[in-house]
């Protein structure tokens, strides 16, 4: 029985009101006898090195440049040299670096000029120091005003610029950590544990914007629901840890089934939902069936068992007669879903004004 498949939930559901709602016949159904790639979500930065630093020299002069470069590569660093500020502008488009000691009279762009341009890039925290002849109090105001992070004044002691470097690379490291963590928590609020799908919550924010969107501009938006068939078995005869590696790897197969634009969901514990925003009914069961054999077609293979899994799919669309809300239209394709269960199972329902049947492979 379908409504009782709650126990294993982790994320809060929404309520489906199944009761009454699910019993009633519904107006409409198309069955379609059988048959998503959804979100890359997981994307982590790569972290600073945690000894060794890229570091961005930049001077006119290839005395000083070298020198610094050499001390650099004594402490383990990969330095890269530069002899004008527009040549460091342009490299770092495509290299991150995790400093950039900054010479401030030169040729061309000035050193505070590059400075400028360079915090006012939005990608991450570049701490830049600026190394420079000029040792008055103005030019070290200004530079600091224009949001370098350190200055050092020719001719420098090396240990105290290595120091200062040290220094640096240690703020970069901290915020670089605390924006690896802050991206993690970012992820791990909308995705679901055990399948690495977006969860929930995620979907519903998401069908809220993709129904206003496609109610805006009367666009059409079609929704897929699916549920495990007999899953219950599988845990019973095979064990927890099975099934869940049928949910992962369910996971997987739906992931590839899908277009990136398309949201593929874990709305229940062996449920899913996907969005497919722009598509018509002809598109959502081009989709519909290609997940429904992608799961039927091949073995699931898992440590323990290899496993013939099915699953039954309830579409609903819009714009359709009977359907005004986003919830209408989500309770259409569970309603068609629970129809396809009735009428066998591994197969696609269609939530229509019109009842018809549809087989894919009749066509
Ligand atoms: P139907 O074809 O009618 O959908 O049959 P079913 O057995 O799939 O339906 P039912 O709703 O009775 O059972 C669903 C089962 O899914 C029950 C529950 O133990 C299992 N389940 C739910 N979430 C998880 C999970 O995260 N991991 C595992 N291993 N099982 C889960
Ligand atoms: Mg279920
Ligand atoms: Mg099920």
């Amino acid at each position: 029985m379908r409504p009782a498949a709650r126990a294993h939930r982790a994320e809060p559901e929404p309520s489906r009101e199944r009761g009454p709602e699910r019993d009633r016949e519904p107006r409409i159904l198309a069955s379609v006898s059988h048959s998503s790639r959804p979100p890359a979500p997981r994307n982590d930065s790569a972290p600073a090195p945690a000894h060794s630093a890229r570091i961005a020299v930049v001077d006119d002069d290839k005395l000083i440049r070298e020198r610094v470069a050499a001390l650099l590569r004594s402490r383990g660093h990969v330095p890269t040299t530069f002899d004008s500020a527009t040549k460091l502008l342009e490299a770092h488009k495509n290299t991150a670096f995790d400093l950039v000691l900054l010479d401030v009279v030169m040729e061309g762009i000035s050193g505070v000029d590059a400075c400028r341009i360079l915090k006012a890039r939005e990608e991450g925290f570049v701490p830049v120091v600026l190394v420079t002849s000029r040792a008055d109090p103005d030019a070290r105001v200004e530079g600091l005003r224009i949001g370098a992070d350190d200055y050092v004044c020719k001719p420098f002691e090396e240990e105290e610029l290595l120091a200062r470097v040290a220094s640096m690379l240690r703020i970069k490291r901290a915020y670089d950590d605390v924006a690896t963590s802050r991206n993690r928590m970012a992820e791990l609020a909308v995705l679901d544990d055990l399948t690495g799908l977006y969860n929930v919550r995620y979907l519903q924010q998401r069908f809220a914007e993709e129904w206003k969107r496609a109610e805006r501009h009367r666009e059409p938006l079609a929704i897929a629901m699916l549920d495990v068939d007999r899953f219950k078995l599988v845990n019973d005869q095979h064990g927890h840890e099975v099934g869940d590696a049928v949910l992962r790897e369910m996971s997987a197969r739906l992931r590839t089934s899908v277009r990136d634009t398309d949201v593929v969901a874990r709305y229940g514990g062996e449920e899913f939902v996907v969005l497919l925003p722009s598509t018509q009914l002809s598109g959502a069961l081009v989709v519909a069936e290609r997940i429904r054999k992608s799961i039927a077609a091949r073995r699931f293979e898992t440590p323990r068992a290899r496993l013939e899994v099915t699953t039954s799919i309830g579409i609903a669309l819009y714009p359709s007669r009977g359907v005004t809300s986003k919830d209408q239209l989500l309770r259409a394709a569970d309603t068609a879903l629970y129809r396809a269960k009735e009428e066998g199972r591994d197969r696609i329902c269609v939530y229509q004004e019109q009842m018809y049947v549809f087989r894919a492979d009749e066509g």
